[in-house]
């Protein structure tokens, strides 16, 4: 039975995320997004808060709260800076990848430093100049000798990969397709690890979005993560997480854009009866929310949950861009003023029809299954 209620652990994180946004990130979103950055007091102030490894274990310095929790936090974070819940989302993922699929000695090594903010965090580093969608066509290639793997090629869209103190890397470790590539974790600073400039994108202006390029990056056999060969399942259970926290993303954006547009509407009561916009802004984003809440539920609940999470993440992301476009509308030209808050609204939400997989790929994710179905 799907239950709508949080537990008081999770309500008790939504209150606390709830009270970050509002009143550490909300003051300062504007400044961090024209300065293209996020002070690291940010992070410092998610992680004193538990929210860099909220479904990460106490004794490894994580606040243990589940999925659930994690979607709610990711949701308010995002309501606050949309920039700061996606620097969150990823370093959160990073962390569960090492804790599910690490070595004792790995995860001792970098979650307790990626929860409590020593790091800038963790970073995803999969796509490439030509693998984006199509991962299993990734060319970046590890190769291995005596002194352990020397990694060299093209990663590109790596969110805080000039920051973040660990990035999960997949690299070819055999031939062609999923079943050649393997995971390895990558330290900031390595020699060989070259780092692009911070692109100049949409929306999510204070997150850096960077290319990375490897050149004889050396690594130890111990810094692989996982089987050798197992790297792309690593990577897709990794998103099927991840796909959750956007899910949750994209409609702690939405909820501000409601947010927004309630006010204006009820200070406009005269005008014109905004009800039906409204109306339609929040059954959308309540459906969202509920898509996210069953794929969250069954993750806390071990159970299989690639699908569900497909469908939130489209269904989410696509009602946020139709719900921050219909902000927009309710304002009238007020909307289109930077003061409004709805313009960067409208920026943030756009990439998360995109990232950790586009709609396309979400849909080709749920058609498959059902093609499979008896
Ligand atoms: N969990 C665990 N294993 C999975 C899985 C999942 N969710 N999805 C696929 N796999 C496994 C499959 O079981 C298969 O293994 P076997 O051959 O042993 O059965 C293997 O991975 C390959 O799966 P598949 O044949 O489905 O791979 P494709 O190359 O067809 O890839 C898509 C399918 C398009 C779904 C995948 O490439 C994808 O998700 N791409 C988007 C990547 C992305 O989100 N990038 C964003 C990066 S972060 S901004």
């Amino acid at each position: 039975m799907v239950d709508f209620n949080l537990t008081p652990a999770q309500a008790e994180v939504r209150e606390v995320a709830r009270d970050l946004a509002a009143r550490v990130l909300a003051p300062g979103r504007d400044a961090r997004e024209r300065a293209h950055a996020i002070d690291p007091e940010v992070i410092r102030a998610l992680a004193t808060r538990g929210l860099l490894g909220v479904n990460i274990p106490r004794a490894l310095g994580g606040a243990a709260r589940g999925p659930v929790a994690y979607a709610v936090a990711v949701r308010e974070v995002a309501a606050g800076d949309a920039a700061v819940a996606v620097t969150m989302a990823v370093t959160n993922m990073v962390a569960e990848v090492l804790n599910r699929f690490g070595t004792d000695e790995q995860r001792q090594r970098h979650i307790p430093r990626l929860v409590s903010g020593e790091y800038f965090g963790g970073a995803f580093g999969l796509s490439e100049p030509a693998a984006g969608s199509d991962a299993g066509s990734l060319t970046t290639r590890a190769t291995q000798d005596a002194g352990g793997w020397s990694l060299s090629g093209q990663k590109m869209w790596i969110s805080t990969g000039d920051a973040a103190g660990v990035i999960v890397l997949w690299a070819r470790t055999g031939g062609p397709g999923a079943k050649g590539i393997s995971c390895f974790l990558v330290e900031q600073g390595a020699p060989g690890l070259g780092i692009g400039k911070a692109e100049e994108k949409m929306g999510l202006r204070a997150s850096h979005t960077v290319a990375l390029s490897l050149d004889d990056v050396r690594v130890p056999d111990s810094a692989r993560l996982g089987e050798l060969g197992g790297g792309f399942r690593i990577a897709m259970a990794a998103l099927d997480g991840g796909r959750i926290g956007i899910a949750a993303q994209s409609l702690g954006i939405a909820e501000a854009a409601l947010g927004i547009a309630r006010k204006h509407a009820a200070d406009h009561a005269g005008d014109v009866g905004f009800e039906a916009e409204l109306a339609d802004m929040a059954t959308e984003l309540d459906a969202g929310w509920l898509m996210t809440l069953r794929a969250a539920q069954l993750k806390e609940a071990g159970k299989p949950f690639t699908v569900e999470a497909a469908m939130a993440k489209v269904a989410a992301s696509e009602a946020a861009n139709r719900i921050v476009r219909k902000a927009a509308q309710v304002l009238g030209p007020r909307g289109l003023l930077e003061a409004s808050g709805v313009p960067r609204l409208v920026r943030d939400c756009r990439v998360t029809q995109i990232y950790e997989g586009t709609s396309e790929v979400q849909r080709l994710v749920i058609g498959r299954a059902l093609l499979k179905q008896d």
